[in-house]
């Protein structure tokens, strides 16, 4: 048993009708159960009925669509996608997730808790904790944060192609409302890993979250063993690492760290965490080798699957249409290839937080992002032999004389005055998102997830010039 465990028990001696008890009872009723599953299991894998369920996911090879088959005197073959929700659950989705879960088949998931492209960085997390511990993906919804937060969740499949991100990475990848019914009341228990309180000590409880009551989840926390943190004992750094979590995905290291779970709120019940569908309560803190890892070219997490995650055909035809309005040619053409367009981010807002006493030079000012614009064209031009014509600005900022001096160097907005009411208070962002990663080249704000995730995509998908200028003091990004 490891260290935390040990001492948990020496201030919380096990008692009859203790907690601790209950949760023993409880465990060992699961292992008994467990085992006989496991005997079950072996035996039928030894008669050789079961097939490794990663041998048929791992191929790409096209099932028989029993459902269309039927028609004996013409056998049409529909092309079943391995990697979705008809190879990978029972059927459509149902009141209790637990009745559409196959058990030849293991699920991983998350939930999110920070501004919007941090809950995108923290579902890469997920998706690339899920390919190391080969478990199959669950991914939740997008919750509002930064647009308000009563507007509704907006499905992730909404937003990203996940069909071709299942191509591209030949697993399996899932979205909860295929497992449990959207419409369905039933409160579900489950048990899940507690990683925020062993990675940082300000904070008594795990990582907050909107998701589980969206999904209908009562969780029963166990909390991860201290070890997971990526910079030992550090109280300034609150990461995990990738292969500590995955460890805990694995039966023996799961056991040697199990310890007394929180109740769960609704039911008061003391679960360990759940072995079919496993969960974490947060990945966003989470990196291979150093924190906040997204920045850096080697990030696996960036290379095995953000960039893999295109937006959806509706963003990406969106973000055409808004880019080609706002340039002023017809909506219905396509962008000429003959004119190369650039965007920038200047992330403000919220960002003033960072500003401290530094009032009127903290944010850069146009002309300083002018020279990375500059920047941007002539390495394009000298690279590429590409001659820039329109820069794209987006951003946060609401300030009407800003957005004036934006015109007057001859960069475009986007007009989003109908954005929020004919298509829903997502579409901005998502839009503005998808246009930032569109161009030929990118100049964003540095502390910026949005920025950066802009930048990879720009690097990955079209091999861009990028750059990223830096803010807080007036000469901070003179260099
Ligand atoms: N529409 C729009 N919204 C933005 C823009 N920049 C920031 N925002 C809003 O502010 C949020 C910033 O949070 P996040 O996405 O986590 O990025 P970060 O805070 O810059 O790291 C975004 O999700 C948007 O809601 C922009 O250029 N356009
Ligand atoms: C079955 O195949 C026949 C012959 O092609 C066709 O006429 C009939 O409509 C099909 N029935 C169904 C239910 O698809
Ligand atoms: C709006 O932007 C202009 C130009 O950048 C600036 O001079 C002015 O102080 C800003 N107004 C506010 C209220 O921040
Ligand atoms: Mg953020």
């Amino acid at each position: 048993m490891h260290e935390d465990a040990e001492s948990l028990l020496a201030h919380h001696p096990p008692q009859k009708h203790s907690a601790w008890a209950r949760y023993t009872s409880i465990a060992s009723k699961r292992r008994f159960l467990v085992a006989v599953f496991s005997f079950a299991t072996v035996s039928f894998l030894a008669l050789g009925f079961l097939r490794s369920p990663w041998t048929d996911q791992r191929s790409f090879t096209p099932i028989l669509d029993p459902q269309t088959s039927t028609n004996s005197s013409t056998p049409t073959v529909a092309l079943v996608d391995p990697h979705g929700p008809e190879a990978n659950l029972i059927g459509a989705p149902t009141a209790h997730f637990r009745d559409n879960l196959r058990n030849d088949r293991k699920y991983i998931t998350s939930w999110i808790s920070a501004g919007w492209t941090n809950d995108v960085m923290t579902y890469i997390n997920l998706i690339y904790l899920a390919m190391i511990t080969d478990r199959i993906p669950v991914i939740p919804m997008f919750t509002p944060s930064h647009i308000g937060g009563a507007v509704p969740p907006i499905d992730f499949g909404l937003v990203f192609d996940v069909p071709r991100l299942r191509k591209a990475l030949n697993i399996p990848v899932l979205e909860w409302h295929e497992v449990k019914d959207r419409a369905s009341n039933e409160v579900e228990e489950i048990g899940c890993w507690n990683t925020w309180e062993a990675v940082q000590k300000n904070e008594h409880y795990p990582r907050r979250s909107h998701v589980p009551d969206h999904l209908k989840l009562d969780i029963s926390y166990t909390k991860a063993p201290s070890w997971i943190k990526t910079i030992p004992n550090f109280d300034g750094d609150v990461h995990s690492s990738f292969w500590a979590l995955a460890a805990l995905a694995f039966p023996e290291t799961r056991a040697e760290n199990l310890v007394l779970p929180l109740e769960s709120p609704t039911n008061h019940l003391l679960l360990p965490p759940d072995e079919h569908m496993l969960c974490y309560d947060y990945l966003y803190f989470t990196c291979a080798n150093q924190p906040y890892e997204m920045e850096f070219d080697y990030s696996p997490a960036w290379r095995f699957v953000g960039q893999h995650l295109h937006w959806s055909p509706t963003i990406e035809q969106l973000a055409n249409q808004y880019l080609r309005r706002s340039i002023g040619i017809a909506e219905d053409r396509p962008t000429p290839p003959a004119s190369p367009w650039i965007a920038i981010h200047v992330r403000r807002g919220d960002f003033k937080v960072f500003c401290g006493e530094e009032t009127t030079g903290c944010y850069a000012s146009l002309e300083v992002i002018a020279r990375r614009v500059e920047e941007v064209k002539a390495e394009l031009l000298q690279r590429k032999g590409i001659m820039v014509e329109h820069v794209i600005m987006t951003s946060d900022e609401r300030n009407a004389t800003w957005w004036e001096e934006v015109k007057g160097h001859g960069w475009y907005g986007v007009d989003h005055s109908q954005t929020a009411d004919v298509l829903g208070p997502w579409y901005p962002v998502l839009i503005d998102a998808a246009i930032q990663s569109l161009g030929v080249g990118f100049v964003g704000t540095d502390k910026s997830t949005m920025s950066n995730l802009a930048r990879r995509r720009v690097e990955s998908w079209t091999d861009g010039a990028t750059r990223i200028y830096k803010w807080g003091t007036p000469n901070a990004d003179d260099h």
